[in-house]
Formats: C-alpha cells, structure tokens, sequence
C-alpha cells in the first residue's frame, strides 16, 4: 500500500516536472516596425537565432516585421503590460511613457552618435534603464538609429524654411514643441501613414534617417533632405520586465548576450547601409544639403528647454549629465 502511494506520488511528481518543464520553455512574439531590408530587420532576425542558440531552444523570439502587431505607441503599451514579449523600439515614442527616456528626444541635445552612445554608457543611461524596467519596458541592448533630419518638397536651411510648413513628428510633446518653436505645424502621425500623407500633401515634410527615409518609400515622394540632424534617438531592444525577470539567472544571462551581440551587429549594419542608403536615395533623385549653420536651429530651441525644465524640473540633473559628457 505504501509502496503504491509513494509510486502514485512519484508518478504525480514526474508528470509536474512535466508540466513545468514545458511551461518554462517560452515562445515569445518580438515587434519590429521596418521591413526587409532595413538594418534593424536584419538585427533582429540575428537577434531571434542568437537567443534560440544561446538559451538552447529554450526561448524562441518569432519576430513580426512591417509593425504587422501595431503602430509604436500600441506596441509599446503591449510590451509594458506582457502581451507582446519584446520589441525593437526607438526611445522618442517612450518618452510620454517613461519621463526619464525623454533625455534623448531634447533637440540637439548630443553632439553626435559616438557622444549619445558615451552618456547611455553612463550614470544617465543607468537612470533611464531604471526608469524604463520599472515601467515594464526594460532595455537590453541599445541600438543605432543615427540622426534625424528634415525632408520635403523644398531645402532647409534656417527654422525659417519650417515656418508655415506642417511636418510629421512621432508622437511625444517634445517634438510638437519642437516643430512649434520653428514656426511650423507640427503634425503627430503613426509611421505607417507617413507615405500617403507626404504624397497628398497632407504633410509638407517629415524627419528621419537616411535607412528609414529610404526603407517606406518617403524619398519617392519627397524632393529634399536637409541635413539638420536636429535630434539623435537612440533606440533599444526592449522586453517586458517580468518576464525577464522571471527567467532563471543563467537565461536572463542568454538573452543579454544575444540582445548585446544583435546591437553589435545592427551598429555595424547601420554604419554602412546608411551609407548606403544615402546614394541610394540621391541616385533616385532626391536633393541632398548640407546645413550650413545649425546655430539658428540650436537658438530656437531654446524656448522648448525652457519650457520642458520648467514643467519638468527633475530632469534638470539628466540634462546636466548629458551636457557635461564629453
Ligand atoms: C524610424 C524608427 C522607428 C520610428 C520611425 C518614425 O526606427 O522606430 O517609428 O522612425 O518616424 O527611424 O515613426
């Protein structure tokens, strides 16, 4: 009889080992918004075969490109609350979600790549990824997404050319205010709507990098792209934090190295194709400039400083550490 019972609790035993065992193997859906092409397509896929091979099969990331599970901001809000595990998410729409990742999406606020990876290596980049897991969105790895510059059916040169101009900006008050302090009409819109809207003229203008710009066809509808570079926004592979922290130490591990080792080589991609990406672009015929003189730009930003610290006093300090990075 006791033999029975102990071979029943044995057999109940396994089939729990069972059970359990199949319920840490996880199967999680990454959200990418570019398509073919792009180099964060290619680093994600990287991303998916790293993990797969650094955690065993254990974690599997099937990534949807084309932001086929939703716009950004949607995405983000799945991420945050588990429902979609991870993403490749650039830091501007997470500013209205996370007030410390806002840091980045400050105008001119980095001299340049290099200096904006250099204070996300510091005790700024500490604070934001803080902030950003315990909003449940916790960052693994940064990413490369260059500087953002003004494109349209004529060439910028001054915040005077923006005047009267109604620009699409990804949705965060920040770059409202930005387009505002031109004196333009800031329009905030999904990326996916952004071809259409330049094509019918429903926005004169919009911003991005040379691979974005090239990657959803805005350059078959725009003429001119003025080498602003009025913001640099870093971006992350980001996952839900507790089901990060939910993985054993030594997966947590893996799948670290595998979002380290992806940012290492979408840093790499994103130096050549937006190389790339450029020529590709002017040998279709659009115009690009050089701008002479940020000064006036860097000028006009100051009412949106301003403005951001007297609302948001606490990120004074953030501001600080970035200015005084060299
Ligand atoms: C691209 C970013 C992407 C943004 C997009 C945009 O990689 O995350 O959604 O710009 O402007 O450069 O919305």
């Amino acid at each position: 009889m006791i033999r029975k019972f102990s071979t029943t609790l044995l057999g109940a035993a396994m089939a729990l080992t069972l059970v359990s065992g199949v319920a840490s193997a996880a199967n999680w859906r990454a959200w990418n918004i570019h398509h073919d092409g792009h180099p964060n397509t290619a680093a994600m896929d990287r991303f998916s075969e790293l993990v797969k091979d650094a955690t065993n099969g254990e974690i599997t990331v099937e990534v949807f490109h084309g932001g086929v599970l939703g716009s950004q901001p949607d995405a983000l809000e799945q991420v945050r609350i588990g429902a979609i595990e991870i993403g490749n998410f650039n830091l501007g729409p997470i500013g209205p979600m996370v007030k410390e990742a806002n840091l980045v999406s400050l105008p001119f606020i980095f001299k340049s790549v290099p200096h904006m990876f250099r204070v996300l290596d510091g005790e700024a980049g500490d604070i934001m990824s803080k902030a950003m897991a315990d909003a449940g969105v916790l960052p693994l790895a940064w990413v490369d997404a260059g500087a953002r510059s003004f494109y349209s059916q004529k060439p910028i040169n001054t915040p005077a050319d923006v005047e009267g101009l109604k620009i699409r900006v990804m949705n965060n008050d920040l770059y409202t205010s930005m387009i505002s302090a031109m004196g333009g009409n800031p329009s905030p819109m999904a990326f996916s709507e952004v071809q259409q809207a330049l094509k019918t003229g429903v926005v004169d203008g919009a911003e991005n990098n040379f691979p974005s710009f090239k990657n959803v066809g805005h350059y078959e509808v725009t003429t001119h792209y003025s080498l602003s570079e009025h913001l640099i926004i870093p971006e992350c592979i980001c996952v839900n934090t507790k089901k990060f922290e939910a993985l054993s130490a030594e997966m947590q591990a893996a799948v670290r190295g595998a979002a380290e080792e992806a940012a290492v080589y979408q840093r790499e991609l994103w130096a050549v194709q937006s190389e790339q990406a450029r020529k590709d672009v002017e040998a279709a015929g659009v115009k690009v400039n050089e701008v002479a003189d940020k000064g006036p730009f860097q000028a006009a930003m100051t009412a949106v400083y301003d403005e951001y610290l007297a609302a948001n006093p606490d990120m004074a300090k953030l501001v600080e550490i970035a200015q005084s990075t060299e």
